[in-house]
């Protein structure tokens, strides 16, 4: 989607301090963190949200968690971490680009 700031970030026409990226996701450091470590896992493909997602975004999907607990060990979260997918607005989404929220404190 042509005005999706994640999409951007995705398709690197702004700017993100990016932790890890492959052929069909983004990890970036979020630009207002909630703990010493606070990334957020995209898909490159645009998706609203997890109301949007279908079978056939299983494997994306099992893809972004299974990517959590390796981006949270490498960014010294060895005592663990949270993880939170707001959803819609009455779920404190803000930006509408399906994101996993990975944070917590060394
Ligand atoms: O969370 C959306 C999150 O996205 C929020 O924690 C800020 C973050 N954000 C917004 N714009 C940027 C850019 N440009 N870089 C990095 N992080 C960003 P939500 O779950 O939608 O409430």
């Amino acid at each position: 989607m042509s005005d999706c700031i994640f999409c951007k970030i995705a398709k690197g026409e702004i700017p993100a301090k990016k932790a890890y990226e492959d052929d069909d996701v983004v990890v970036f450091h979020d630009i207002n963190p909630k703990a010493d470590v606070h990334l957020l896992l995209i898909p490159k493909l645009h998706v609203e949200s997890l109301a949007q997602c279908d079978i056939r975004h299983q494997q994306m999907l099992g893809k972004l968690l299974l990517l959590a607990p390796v981006l949270a060990a490498e960014h010294g979260l060895a005592q663990g971490f949270k993880t939170a997918i707001n959803t819609g607005v009455g779920g404190g989404q803000e930006v509408f680009h399906l994101h996993v929220h990975v944070y917590g404190n060394r």
